[in-house]
Order: structure tokens, then sequence, then C-alpha cells
């Protein structure tokens, strides 16, 4: 038994103006409450720190640098890491990062037992678009506020287990997993703001939350770990996001899942060694996995006509024998 209490830290609102240090405050709160239910880890959500600010297009640059760390743990952000330290509790942490070459990036940390960061991950799949729609009702502008992340999908050995990272929409790709899971990831940690009306594909509404759990459930299962999710939920700034933080486990049952859309602790202390089993029979990938006949995952970005699919994957190619 390789025990791992996790605390999903679901958050509720917050409102534009509200200030980085109030948002820090509450986070902390969360942190001593978490730690009083026996975490290990405490995971927030994606960018944790503010207002999902893609949601609104601005074309001044220093109105947008507000939401953005230059620097991790910054004067405003010290409170959380001496909390993790002075408590002997883990974080996860999402936020927008602004480097010092200009670069940003849609960013999380695993910060260990004793305050110090030990993994950094930033977000590879970002969503939406680039440029102002005004026919929408609100904006999803991430591929106009981040660059694609450059750090892979890296797996850190932390809290007695191998911890990977993921963000919001990285958790509906299977790719994301397999990258984790060909590492021995036992648990992968997934913050996300998801509005429940996607306004290009209304007709999905209905289905955000079957979504929701469905991917993780099958990343977990596909790849023998552990999968932590966590929402920043409710009602923020007109627009509805949606909550259903959970950690599933490598069976692909959800263990535990928040009930409200508001800051609510979801705690589950879970067995590293259950993703043996699975890793050792059914997903044992260097037994049962057959990367050669996968060329066309890396071979293109978008679906191809059978011909050029043949081009890319010779056995692909007609007639066949
Ligand atoms: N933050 C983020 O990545 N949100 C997206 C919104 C969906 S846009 C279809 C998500 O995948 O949940």
């Amino acid at each position: 038994m390789r025990p791992l209490t996790v605390a999903a830290a679901q958050l509720g609102p917050i409102a534009l103006e509200t200030s980085r240090s109030a948002t820090v405050s509450r986070l902390v709160g969360l942190m001593e409450a978490a730690k009083a239910r026996g975490a290990d880890l405490i995971v927030y959500p994606e960018l944790a720190l503010t207002t999902f600010f893609p949601r609104w297009y601005f074309e001044d640059e220093a109105e947008l640098d507000r939401f953005y760390e230059r620097e991790m743990p910054g004067p405003e952000t010290r409170p959380l890491f001496d909390a993790a330290r002075d408590l002997g509790i883990g974080f996860h942490l999402g936020y927008a990062e602004l480097t010092a070459d200009g670069t940003r990036f849609n960013t999380a940390i695993l910060v260990d037992r004793s305050g110090s960061i030990v993994g950094k991950y930033r977000k590879i799949h970002l969503p939406g678009h680039g440029e102002h729609e005004p026919w929408r009702a609100f904006q999803h502008l991430e591929k106009r506020y981040f660059a694609a992340g450059n750090l892979g999908f890296r797996v850190f050995d932390a809290f007695g287990g191998r911890i990977g990272m993921a963000i919001c929409n990285d958790r509906r790709w299977p790719e994301t997993y397999r990258v984790l899971g060909l590492q021995g990831a036992e648990m992968v940690l997934i913050g996300y703001n998801t509005p429940i009306h996607n306004p290009p594909a209304p007709e999905h509404d209905r289905l955000s939350w079957h979504h929701n759990e469905l991917v993780m459930q099958a990343g977990a299962y596909q790849n023998a770990t552990f999968v932590v999710g966590v929402a920043k939920a409710g009602e923020e700034e007109g627009v509805h996001q949606m909550g259903g933080s959970l950690i599933v486990a490598p069976t692909g049952e959800t263990v535990a899942q928040a009930v409200t859309e508001e800051d609510e602790l979801v705690v589950a202390t879970c067995d590293l060694d259950l993703c043996r089993s699975y890793r050792d029979s059914v997903f044992a990938f260097e037994r049962h996995r057959e990367p050669g006949a996968y060329a066309l995952i890396t071979g293109t970005k978008g679906p191809v006509a059978p011909d050029e699919a043949g081009r890319i994957d010779p056995a692909l190619a007609r007639p066949d024998d």
C-alpha cells in the first residue's frame, strides 16, 4: 500500500477586481482545511489566482499584463509557499506566466512539502480562438493570450509516487494521458475552467458534465493512473462554469466528487499501488502496445485522405493484399 491523500480544491468564482492577496488568502484557508483532513497534497484549478480572463478581448497589453505572474513565488504568492512549508503539505497551482523574454504561458507548478517547486507544466492544447469574435456571448481567447507549452508532458517523482500534470483542455486528448502513462505516471493533476455554454457548438452544452467525467475516467483507466480534476466553478463574471471536481481511480471509477459550484474540498486517500494491477495486466504497454501501427498519430496534425494516410504509413496504402 502506497497511500497518497489528495485534496481537490474546487474554487467558486473569482471576480475581475479581486486582489491577488485576497485570492491567495482564500487558497491558504483551503490548504489549512485540507491539512486538517489529512491531505498530503492540495490541487488548485487552472488560472487559480484570477478570474478566467480569456473570456474578454483586451486590446491594451498593459491591461492584460495584470493577470500574469512574472515570478513564482512573487511577493503576493509567497504566503502559499510559506503555508505549505509550515503545514507540511504540497500543492499544485495553475496560473498565467509571463517569462522574462515576454512569452505568455498557461502554467501549473507542483510544490513539495518543503515549499520547493519540483515540477512545472505549460499547457499544450490551447482551445478557443486567436481573434476577437464579437458574435460570441463571451470570448475564449487562449490562442491569443498564451503560447503553446514548450515543456512537453513530463512526470515528477514526488509524494511517494510519480506525478504528471495537464491543464483543462488537455484532459480531452488521449495523447496527454498516454505520453504521461508511458513515463509511468501514477497520478495526473488537472485544473480546469470550463464554461457550460460552448458558443460554436451549443448542442454540446447539455453534455458538459458527461464529457468532463468521460474523458478523465477514460484517461485514468487506459493509462493505469489516478486522475484528479479540479474546477473553477460557478457563475463567474456572468459565465456559468461547470464544477464536478473529481478524483478518478485507475479502475476508471470516480471515487470522490464535488457537489457544489463553490469552494469545496474533495478528499480521497489513493493507494498508488493500485496502478500496478492495471499496468501489469491489461495495460502492460511493453507487451501489448503496437507503436508500429500508430504512425498517423504523430505523422499528421489533422485528418488526412486515405491516399495521404498511405504515404505517411505504408501499411495504410491501398490496395491491401
Ligand atoms: N480552459 C479550457 O481549456 N477550457 C476549455 C473550454 C472548452 S472550449 C470548447 C475546456 O476544454 O474545458
